[in-house]
């Protein structure tokens, strides 16, 4: 009975460390983002508004409105995006699948403005370039910014402060390697370098708003579920527990 146990013991630990030796490293993907905003949704002639896309080099911008309103504020709206990797010289994004990942940062300048009052978004079209573990470039559609342009009247430039909302109706973007789908979703923004993620948030009257857009790559439909390494070792490390305690047992009692 005993020696049977230990049997037993022997090979569920000997399974753990070959299943520990054989287990599949998730895939590191490496690369750089660069954005372009596009599609301006304006629903007044009298909109004013413009976009100068470099952020190969310097940033992505979309400004619209004309300054001047209210509190003296000389300055327009703008959008700018800078993706990670996108200039020369700066070091790429480098992540595991599952695991979020910076793809830009994002400024929200809210100037107090005139002629900008059916201005109510703007696409910002996202462009991953994978260097490895494969050098391929993917365009992904469009992430549609709304713009919530508020009335200044309080006073008070936090609670006159505008919206940014992401569309939350934003797909994720399909590629293969090695004969695995992979999609990249976009997962929101973070003003707390990726703890937390939210579609939206405002920027007082006056005032720039900055935040990290975070995007993360998964193998569509879930893939098939493999043991992390970490439940693995802990599982061998139990047994190694659990058999030193039997053998210790039976020590005692002999
Ligand atoms: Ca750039
Ligand atoms: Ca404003
Ligand atoms: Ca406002």
């Amino acid at each position: 009975m005993k020696k049977s146990l230990k049997k037993v013991l022997y090979s569920l630990l000997l399974f753990s460390l070959v299943v520990m030796g054989t287990d599949a490293k998730a895939t590191i993907f490496s690369g750089s983002v660069t954005g372009e905003w596009d599609n301006v949704n304006s629903t007044n002639s009298n909109d004013v508004f413009s976009i100068l896309n470099n952020d190969p080099g310097g940033v992505a911008q979309f400004n619209w409105g004309t300054g001047g309103e209210y509190p003296a504020t000389s300055f327009d709206n703008q959008f700018t995006f800078d993706g990670v990797g996108s200039d020369p010289g700066e070091s790429e994004w480098d992540v595991e699948e599952e695991i979020a990942f910076l793809l830009g940062d994002f400024d929200y300048r809210n100037g107090s403005t005139y002629n900008s009052t059916g201005v109510d978004g703007v696409d910002l079209n996202v462009m991953v370039s994978l260097s490895s573990p494969i050098n391929t470039d993917y365009s992904f559609s469009s992430f549609g910014f709304s713009i919530t342009n508020t009335p200044n009247n309080t006073g008070n430039s936090t609670v006159d402060g505008d919206i940014v909302t992401l569309g939350n109706n934003t797909t994720g973007n399909s590629f293969t390697y090695a004969g695995t789908e992979y999609t990249l979703d976009i997962l929101g923004f973070s003003q707390d370098s990726g703890n937390t993620f939210t579609y939206d948030f405002s920027s007082p009257e006056g005032a720039t708003a900055s935040a990290g857009l975070y995007g993360k790559i998964s193998k569509t439909g879930g893939g098939a579920q493999v043991p992390e390494p970490a439940t693995i070792f802990l599982l061998g490390s139990g047994l190694l527990g659990l058999f030193g305690y039997r053998k210790k047992f039976w020590k005692s009692k002999s």
